[in-house]
Formats: structure tokens, sequence, C-alpha cells
């Protein structure tokens, strides 16, 4: 294992400095002490990489692949020095040389290369790979600028770009010899060479891919794993020159723009799928780079490509990396000259598939027209798997045309990734019980009663280093002090803290770290938006991003409520309580970034209305991210995790709440179901329509919203005041809220929800007053939460669908 003394760490900063800065530490900045930092604890970690290559080279080990367009890693310092074992020691020659440690972590640029649950859980994954000593690699893009800034402009969102990499990466390798090339477009020549149909790739355009690498360090077990995002550049810069010479220097300019735009910028939608070439050129480079330098590194090893998948996993997170399916088999076809049948028997076997949505919106459909110009060799090796998974659904279903076309791969003038993903791999799972049960019953039956073998649930995951250990120092202590530091590297055993909730030192011990967090978040607060909150007021959260289906108007109308009722009656009795809202919004997402803004008019009135005595406030903090959720997280009391029963497939920071010592007041949705069965009902508050109800109403019809409003004074009242000017002067602003609830009929359920969401409140209200009984339950949920250990997922993926792990090592 990796240790360190004090004085060699004071020594090793000091010439790292010198070296990197050339000057001494005293006259730097915090920025140059920030960077020299990171340089050395990269330097740290090389050697324990480099064995960790050396040793999966040489024991021949099963190597995970997890191809993913997003990895939303957030900040890597601190969190590189807690898995190195070397925190304590760096905060200690840090403060010896006058220097705090928190305060350089905090001017590390955030690596944001996700939209959210889907990237961050791919960021989780390859902590918990890394730490469970399972050889398990990222693939990715190396996006230029990473999921967009957010601004809050007189309560609207704006929106603007994020340079990441402006003042570098301390954290990346930029490996040139490792680079690929992808290509586009073009056509392809068959011939037959000796009785054999050969197919080539003629006048394509060659993209270079560049691999830029991450380490990914274990937790204190000399294991770092990597993460490698490709970058997209022109193959050689001859190109720029002869152009120039014909006085062309701008055309050179635009071609090499034009390939640098495929890795330029993430795109910043998470429900809505929509068509655009850019985004298929994406999938396409960076799925054809990994694969290829995937064979590339296996084959370099002495390995036999029949066994590729007895070495190689590849796992694709949602559609998005699906062409890793007809790439690997133009690969085995094409280069290596297997038959159809080895190279379809290697990839399926080789690849499998994490459906996160069942909103029919969010599947990717590519238009075939674009598809075959762009990708001409891929779309015929898609027509033939097509034409083989078609002839077996005839044998199977003879006679039955309608649901043979409906379930193809080609249909409508698409290729429908969401088949292909399902048929060229061997595990299609869903994220949370409930989430599976729905696409095994639902959105995917006609293909679990087709493949009933291939569809499984692998629960969700957050990893309790990042999100416990890193987030909340004094909770990790308290719990370190009550059972012991094993639930570290085996985070049920959490559940002896289970004994604790009736010490009643520990609940107060409890109560003083929640409250210690809260104040940390309201100086932040303070900071940022000069609004004044109360760390013995309720800390009510609602964090993610800003979507209909995930319904923060349903929060917001009941604090529209709230505010009437205390203007009713300003001696009204409710413990204070402060509104915490933050979450981007799709730039194109009409509807949700009104949302923000209601928000925001609400904020604006209920702050600065003196009749109401500071009993609640509205905050909605600017640039959600991963590391403001670090600070949020640890500082709440109350998670809302209230999206339309069925719509949420998972969700992830529910999980990160209550391994904090948050209540949650939820929907039965994705994973909340399962959170609700570890806690129990006196642990959680539920509310709102089940899973029956809802597709009842879907299926059956039968709900009117307009009925639902007009029986409910409390609705008519606030739904009035979202286009008589109340909380705006222009009537017009939330009007699209307004049809949206009641014109079209409130596809969400938000009207039919808000009684019994506040009937929910009311609850968390009498609870809080009980200190005693609400600690109790804080405590209940922290002891609970080591089953959404992300280590317990990947352990499901490695022994359930990817064969690899400990498990497996001395088979
Ligand atoms: C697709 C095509 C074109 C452009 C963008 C996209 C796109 C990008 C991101 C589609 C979806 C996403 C992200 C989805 C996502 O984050 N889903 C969430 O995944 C979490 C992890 O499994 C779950 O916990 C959440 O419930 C789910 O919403």
């Amino acid at each position: 294992m990796f240790t360190i003394d004090k004085e060699t760490f004071k020594r090793d900063y000091k010439k790292k400095f010198l070296e990197i800065h050339g000057r001494e530490l005293e006259d730097g900045n915090n920025q140059s002490k920030y960077e020299a930092l990171g340089s050395l604890v990269r330097d740290y970690v090389a050697k324990t990489w480099m064995n960790t290559n050396k040793r999966y080279n040489s024991t021949g080990e099963k190597q995970v692949y997890y191809l993913s367009m997003e990895f939303l890693l957030g900040r890597l310092l601190g969190n590189s020095l807690l898995n190195l074992g070397i925190r304590d020691i760096c905060n200690e020659a840090l403060s010896e040389l006058g220097i705090e440690l928190e305060t350089l972590e905090n001017l590390e640029q955030d690596q944001g290369l996700g939209n959210g649950g889907l990237g961050r859980l791919a960021a989780c994954f390859l902590d918990s790979m890394a730490s469970l000593n399972i050889p398990g690699h990222g693939c990715g893009i190396r996006y230029k600028y990473g999921f967009f800034e957010q601004k809050i402009i007189n309560g609207s969102q704006v929106e603007a770009p994020d340079n990441w990499l402006r003042s570098g990466n301390v954290w990346e390798i930029r490996k040139p010899d490792k680079s690929e090339i992808v290509r586009f477009g073009g056509e392809v020549k068959c011939e037959d060479v000796n009785g054999r149909l050969t197919f080539t790739h003629i006048n394509y355009e060659p993209i270079l891919a560049i691999p830029y690498d991450t380490p990914i360090v274990g937790y204190e077990n000399d294991v770092v794993n990597t993460l490698r995002l490709w970058s997209a550049e022109p193959v050689s810069n001859e190109f720029d020159f002869s152009s120039f010479s014909r006085g062309d220097f701008l055309k050179a300019i635009e071609y090499k723009n034009s390939i640098e735009a495929i890795s330029h910028v993430l795109y910043p939608d998470d429900s809505f799928y929509e068509g655009k070439m850019l985004r298929l050129k994406q999938q396409y480079f960076f799925v054809s780079a990994g694969v290829q330098s995937i064979i590339r590194h296996f084959k370099c090893h002495g390995g036999d490509i029949l066994s590729f998948d007895d070495k190689i996993a590849i796992h694709i997170n949602d559609t998005h990396p699906t062409l890793a399916i007809p790439e690997l088999m133009r690969i085995l076809l094409d280069e290596e000259g297997l038959s159809w049948v080895d190279a379809w028997r290697i990839t399926t076997n080789t690849i499998s598939y994490t459906n996160h949505t069942i909103l029919a919106e969010a599947l990717e459909k590519w238009p075939i027209d674009m598809f075959k110009k762009l990708l001409p060799r891929i779309y015929m090796i898609i027509e033939e798997i097509n034409r083989r998974f078609c002839e077996e659904l005839w044998s199977k279903y003879i006679g039955q045309w309608e649901k043979i076309s409906k379930m193809s791969i080609l249909g409508d003038g698409y290729v429908r990734m969401a088949h292909l993903a399902i048929s060229g791999s061997h595990s299609v799972n869903g994220v949370a019980k409930l989430h599976t049960e729905i696409l095994k019953k639902q959105e995917m039956a006609d293909f679990y009663y087709l493949y009933p073998r291939k569809f499984n649930n692998k629960t969700n995951g957050i990893t309790h280093r990042r999100w416990l250990l890193k987030a909340n120092p004094k909770l990790t202590k308290l719990l370190c002090e009550s059972i012991g530091e094993g639930w570290i590297k085996h985070p049920t055993d959490m559940v002896n803290f289970e004994k604790f909730a009736y010490d009643k030192n520990v609940r107060k011990e409890l109560g003083n770290i929640k409250r210690d967090n809260k104040s940390k978040l309201a100086d932040i607060v303070y900071k940022d938006q000069g609004i004044l909150i109360d760390p013995n007021s309720i800390f009510d959260v609602q964090i993610k991003r800003i979507h209909a289906y995930k319904r923060q108007i349903l929060n917001c109308l009941r604090i529209m409520d709230l505010y009437n009722k205390l203007l009713e009656n300003p001696n009204l009795d409710i413990v204070p309580r402060t509104f915490i809202f933050a979450g981007k919004a799709a730039p194109s997402y009409y509807l949700a970034k009104k949302t923000i803004e209601l928000i925001n008019s609400v904020a604006y009135k209920v702050n600065n209305d003196k009749r109401i005595n500071d009993k609640i406030k509205v905050v909605y903090l600017e640039n959600y991210s991963v590391s403001l959720a670090e600070e949020i997280i640890p500082a709440t009391d109350l998670s809302e995790q209230i999206s339309t029963t069925t719509k949420e497939a998972s969700g992830t920071s529910n999980m990160k709440f209550m391994m904090n010592g948050s209540i949650t007041i939820a929907t039965l949705d994705g994973a909340n179901v399962e959170i609700r069965d570890e806690v129990g009902d006196d642990n959680i508050v539920i509310f709102g329509l089940n899973e029956r109800e809802v597709i009842d109403y879907y299926q059956k019809g039968g709900y009117s919203s307009w009925d639902t409003c007009n029986n409910d004074p409390r609705l008519r009242r606030i739904t009035q005041d979202l286009i008589n000017g109340y909380y705006c002067g222009d009537k017009d602003r939330f009007k699209v809220i307004y049809e949206n609830l009641l014109t079209y009929n409130d596809e969400f359920f938000v009207l039919k929800d808000f009684d019994s969401y506040l009937k929910a409140q009311d609850k968390v209200d009498r609870l809080y007053r009980d200190s005693n009984k609400w600690e109790k339950m804080a405590a209940i949920n922290i002891a609970h939460s080591g089953i959404f250990s992300s280590d317990r997922t990947i352990m499901e993926y490695a022994t359930g669908i990817w064969g690899s792990g400990f498990l497996y090592k001395n088979l």
C-alpha cells in the first residue's frame, strides 16, 4: 500500500512546486499551489498505475470496459488523496506549511462531462470497480466543453460555456502513440476474394482519435484503473499547408474545426432524443476508437481472437454506445476474417446493456438516410443483423407481421437503437426493481418474451467514499466511533449502526453534525446570494435536473399554498422551513426553464415579505454540480423524491441523501421503493398515486385535472395566481405552466397528488418537532444505506453480467 510520512511529503511538495513554477512555495498563489499538489499526487499515483497495468497484462484477467457518453466525475484531488490513504497526512503537512487543503481542493474545476444521473452513475462505478479490485475501465469522449454553466439572471436560466480545461487538467495524460483512426462517409466496395465476399471501405474521411487517460484510484488497495477519453483531431496537418499554399487558408481552418467539433461539446439534453448528425458522429467516434483500441491491446498481449469474449466484457451505458455492436462485428468480420456465426457469438457474449429510462421521447432512433451516408459499412452490418433477427422472429411468430415489424431493428425509416442493443447483447438490465419490472411487463415486453434470460435488474448505487467519507467527515467519524471502521470496506455493515438509533447521545451527536453542516451551507448561500437562512429551520431540498416528470412544480405549488396560509395567519404553527432548489434545464426545454422562473419569482416574493416573519425562505442555487451536491446533501433534513410514479427509472440522489441522514418524502417510484423496503414505513414519508393507479389512468383515462382543481379551493387559488400576475407583473409569464396543468390535463398528475403531498408534508412537520424521533429516523436511514453503495451494485454486475472480479479470479 502507498504510504508517505509528513516530512517526506513536505519535501516532495516544495520540490514539485519549484519544478513546475520555477519559484519558491512561499511566493505562489493558491492556484499555483493547487497545481503543484495535483501534479505531485499524480506522480504518487503513477507507479501504482503502471504496476496495475503490468499485473493485468501478465495475469490475463478479464477486463471490463464501461462505454459511456458521459462521465460526471466532479473533482478528483480530494478523492484521490482519500483513496490513496494519505488525505490526513497531506492535510497536516500542508497546514504546517500554512496552507489549507480544503481551499486548494475547492480550486479544482469540476470535471462535468455529464448531464446528471447516468453520467454520475458511470463515475461512481469507476470508483467502485477500482476499489473492489475489478479490472474495469471507462471509455468516453473528452469534451472540450462540459455541461454548460448555469447563471440565474433576473430569475431565468442563462447558459454559458463550461470551459473546464481553461487552466489545464493535471489528471489527464495525452497518449498520441495510442491513437486510432475513425472512418466516416465514403462507400463500400464488395469483392469476391477466393470465394469469400470481402468488403472494403473506400473514399472515407479519416479522423484521428487521440486518447487522454485519467487514473482512477482504488480505495487503499494498490489498484489504479483507467478512464480513457477520446479527442477528435485531423489526421495530419498537411491539408492545412497545401490549402494555405493555394490561398485557401480559411477553408483549411474550417475543415479543422469541423473535425474538432466532434469532441467539442456535451449535448445538454437528458430526456429528449433529437436526431442530430453531430451526436451520431460523437457516438460512432468514441465507440469505434474504443473498440479498436481494446482489440489492439488484446492482440498485442497475445490474445486469441476466438476467445475474446472470455477475456473482455464491454458494457454500454444506455443505447448511446450501441454502435459498439456493429463496430465489433465489423472488425471481427472485415479485419479478423471471422465467419458471421463466430463474430456474432463473440459480440453478443461480450456486450451487455443497461437501460436508464422508460420515457418514450428519450428512445434513440436514427434516420436511415443519414445513418447510411455517415456509416455505410456499419449500416450494411446492421441490415444483416436485422435480416437474421427478423428471420428468427418469423420462425417464432408465424404470420404475426405487425409484431415482427414492431420489433424489427430497422423500421419506419429508422435504426432503432434499443432493439439493436437488446439483440446484440447477452444481458439487458434496468436500474431499480420497479423499473426492470416495467421494462419486462410493458416497454420491452415483446423482447422479454423472446429472450427472458437476458433481462435482469441491477439496482443503482452510489460510492460511499465520495458521498459519505469525503462529503461528510463528521458523520464518518461518528460512524467509526460507534461501529468501528469495517463498514468502509464492507458498507452493508453500516446496519450495525441501527442500535445506536436508540442511544440518546448518538442521536444528539447526529443532530449536532447536521446542524454544523447546515451552518456551513447557510454560509455558502449567504456568500452566493446574500440570502440569510436559518440553520434551525428544516432544510427541505430538491436538487436534480429540471423536468416535468420530476415535478419541481408540485413542490413549488405547495410553497405557494403555504405562503397563502401564512398570509392568512402569520402565526400559523409550523416549523420554519428553508426550501432549497438547484438544477439545470435543457436549454431547449421551455417548460423546464419556465419552472426555474416560477421558483425564482416565488422565492423573490416570499423572501421579501416581512408579514410572514421569516417562517419560510426559498433559495435557488445556481449552477448545480457534483461539488455543490457534496455541500448540500450533508446539510439536508428533507429529501424531495417526488417524481410521478413509474417515471424515474431509479434516482440516485435519494440514496446519497439517506446515507447522510436525511428523511425522504417520496412517491413509490424507482429506487424509492427499495429505500422504503430497507428502512420500513415508519422511517420514510410516502405519498401519491401508486404504479397501478398511474398505469390505469394512462391506459384507461378517467383523470380530469380540471375537476381536481375545481374541487379544491387551494388549487383554484394557486393555479389562478399563475396567470393573474400575482408572482410577477407579466400575466403571460407562467401561462405555459398553467396550460400544462389545466388545458393539457396534467400529464404528470401534479394536481392529483397535491392533496396527498400536503398531508405528507404536514406529517414531516409533526415528525421534525420531536427531535428524538427525527434523529432516530435519520440513524435508521444511515444504517440501512450501505446496500445502496455502488460496491454492492458493481459486485452484482461483475458476478451476474461480466463474469469478472474476485469470484472468478481463482477459477
Ligand atoms: C440522448 C440522445 C440525444 C441527446 C441526449 C441523450 C441523452 C443524454 C443523457 C439521454 C439521456 C441521458 C441521461 C439520462 C439519465 O441520466 N437517466 C437517469 O439515469 C439514472 C442512473 O441510472 C437514473 O437513476 C435516473 O432515474 C435516470 O433518469
